[in-house]
């Protein structure tokens, strides 16, 4: 089954994301850290599997199990049919490239190239979101940003849309 994998920073949203958009589309107790999915639209159906996981930092990790848990999350990431990239929307252009190693600048273009890429602008609830993505569309280009707000489970609809045509 087609992978979409979600992947970012630490504290940027993946498992709030994951959780919701699960609770949106209808499942009621989301568990784990996969999930097949079914995703209508319109008349349509197209099955896909959910997938959350660690998150990616800058640099090498000292510790032995988090080094583990990062390279699982770049093998998901290599085998991910769909790459759902999530960032932050506070921090903006800065959490690309102002960082150590700037991991989110690595991921987007990575996956811009040889994947189906989704960027997900998270914690669009708090202040700050719509000047961190007017930075990212500076920063990015061309490249569909989907505001979001996880918590909230704002801008679902349109991530539904765009993950189906994805697949
Ligand atoms: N205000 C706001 N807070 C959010 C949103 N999404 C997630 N959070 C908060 O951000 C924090 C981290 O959320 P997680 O979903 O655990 O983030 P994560 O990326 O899975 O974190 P790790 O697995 O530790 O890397 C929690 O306190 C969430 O409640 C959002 O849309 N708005
Ligand atoms: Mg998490």
């Amino acid at each position: 089954m087609n992978a979409c994998v979600i992947v970012g920073r630490a504290n940027c949203g993946k498992t709030t994301f994951y959780t919701n958009f699960l609770r949106s589309l209808g499942y009621r107790d989301p568990k784990g850290e996969a999930c097949p999915i079914t995703l209508r639209w319109k008349r349509s159906v197209k099955a896909c599997e959910l997938v959350d996981t660690v998150s990616l930092v800058d640099g090498i990790l000292p510790d032995a199990a988090a080094r583990a848990g990062m390279a699982r999350t770049l093998m998901l990431l290599a085998s991910a049919y769909v790459v759902i990239h999530v960032v932050s929307a506070p921090l903006g252009a800065k959490g690309f490239r102002e960082t150590t190693g700037a991991i989110d600048l690595l991921v987007s273009r990575y996956a811009r190239r040889r994947k189906k890429y989704l960027l997900l602008a998270n914690k669009c609830d708090l202040p700050g979101a719509r000047t961190g993505i007017q930075e990212l569309r500076a920063e990015l280009g061309d490249q569909t940003i989907i505001p979001i707000s996880a918590t909230l489970q704002t801008g679902f609809h349109q991530v539904q849309e765009y993950l189906f045509n994805l697949l």
